[in-house]
């Protein structure tokens, strides 16, 4: 975030900020990360680089986090009209509008409608046309026929074809392109389970069978279909059973000799056998679980410093790993806090060797620096202290960062990029409606992506 002196980034920074400009795009469920004003911290990018100087001009430098907090809502307005990238726009402008001010080719979209010589479609405006063929693509994996397209042409009127285009999306969504193994839905999971071939137990056996992660898949495959709550990736406590021929997802209390995390400690795919083998693995305090977590299932990604929401005090660093040095203690006092409800699910280390639940898991196997048993079982995530996983995985999921994520996976998927600057209104009032009226059903979410502009306009 933004500097001061030779001191860190500022973790308050984009509190600050987002309070200043509470529209802008940046603020709307989230807050800009530390690239809004730097390269990497310390360092300045040229948006930081020209608020500096209006930063409590004269005082001395470092600032405290209290007078950085003070003085920043002055520079920013100090610098509102002038244009820190050369772009052509205004940093208000830029700021209120979601693209970069440091960067000179992120601006603002002008929409109008250029180039009308597209005979095929009504460019620049909804096609329905356009859409039908579009959907059978994305959700049946197809392009329509001839004929089909014909039969669509003739229907009575627009209202009558866009209902047909709705209950088309119905209708492949029960397709194995859609559901089945490695369908469509198992892509979006992809970067969230980070498959590895040759650990995999169970169907497709790799030569060190550790963990079967379809199990994995499936849950995720159920939650993202039909009635269910999306919200369950992370908040099951219960698995997923996968029939194949034609793929059937059913919910089971059980998978024996599969998963073996006990009832009253499961985080859906947080404490999945697979999960704890390959994120946890030996590791007294697995960050690297804690932060695939936050990533995969919130879009934040603390290695690009999103997401920070410092703790007072920490990092503890009862693991001794160093990460009180001034370079990692930024992105720490979010990340440890967030680690810690990780404590007692044991990966693969003896002498548990099980991918399970251990209540004293730290101090059967971990006596290896001096405090590392004083790492709590309770942990913080958004600002928010929770007592165990499962609290975790309840704020996780309460927050807009979930919704916006989830939403943005589809949005990825069908529109082909992540939401643009001129796409953000519809984007902001798909993942709200989302959260809200739509009570996290996926099926809905997806209905609502194919009827906005971004998706059909051509
Ligand atoms: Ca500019
Ligand atoms: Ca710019």
């Amino acid at each position: 975030m933004l500097l001061a002196g030779a001191a860190l980034a500022k973790p308050p920074a984009g509190g600050v900020f987002c309070a200043k400009y509470p529209t802008s795009p940046e603020c709307v469920g989230k807050q800009p990360s530390c690239a809004y004003c730097h390269v990497a911290p310390p360092q300045r990018n040229v948006f930081g680089t020209t608020l500096e100087p209006s930063l409590a001009p004269g005082a001395a430098r470092p600032l405290s986090d209290g007078d950085f907090s003070m003085a920043l809502p002055g520079a920013l307005t100090a610098i509102e009209a002038g244009d820190a990238d050369g772009d052509g726009v205004t940093n208000l402008v830029e700021i209120q509008q979601g693209t970069q001010p440091s960067d000179q080719t992120s601006k603002p979209v002008d929409r109008a409608c250029q180039g009308t010589d597209n005979p095929q479609y009504s460019v620049c405006k909804y096609d329905l046309r356009y859409v039908y063929k579009k959907v059978l693509l994305d959700f049946c994996g197809a392009s329509p026929t001839f004929s089909q397209v014909k039969d669509f042409q003739a229907r009575a009127d627009d209202a009558n074809r866009k209902a047909f285009i709705a209950a088309e999306v119905e209708r492949c969504t029960q397709t194995e392109f859609w559901r089945g193994k490695n369908g469509q839905l198992w892509k979006v999971a992809h970067p969230k389970i980070r498959p590895v071939g040759s650990l995999k137990e169970g169907e497709d056996p790799g030569g060190i069978p550790l963990a079967d992660y379809y199990d994995d898949y499936a849950l995720f495959a159920y939650t993202q279909t039909d009635d269910h709550d999306a919200r369950e990736i992370l908040t099951a406590d219960y698995f997923v059973r996968r029939a194949t021929n034609p793929t059937r997802y059913t919910k089971v209390q059980d998978l024996p000799g599969s998963q073996k995390v006990d009832r009253a400690h499961r985080a859906g795919n947080m404490t999945t056998a697979w999960t704890l083998t390959y994120f946890v693995m030996f590791t007294a305090l697995p960050r690297n679980a804690a932060s695939q977590m936050y990533r995969a299932y919130l879009g934040l990604d603390i290695a690009k410093q999103e997401g920070l929401y410092s703790v007072a005090n920490e990092p503890q660093d009862y693991d001794a790993k160093g990460v009180q040095a001034r370079e990692c203690a930024a992105c720490h006092a979010t990340l440890d806090p967030l680690t810690y409800p990780f404590r007692n699910y044991n990966g693969i280390s003896s002498p548990m060797y099980e991918t399970q639940y251990v209540p004293n898991r730290i101090e059967l196997g971990f006596n290896t620096t001096p405090r590392i048993t004083q790492t709590p079982e309770r942990g913080v995530i958004f600002g928010q202290s929770v007592e165990n996983l499962r609290e975790w995985a309840n704020v996780a999921t309460d927050s807009d960062a979930f919704a916006i994520s989830t939403a943005t996976d589809y949005w990825k998927l069908l529109v082909g990029h992540p939401p643009k600057p001129d796409e953000n209104t519809e984007f902001v009032a798909t993942w709200k409606r989302f959260r809200g009226e739509h009570q996290y059903r996926v099926q809905k979410l997806l209905q609502d992506i194919v009827t906005t502009e971004a998706y059909g306009a051509p």
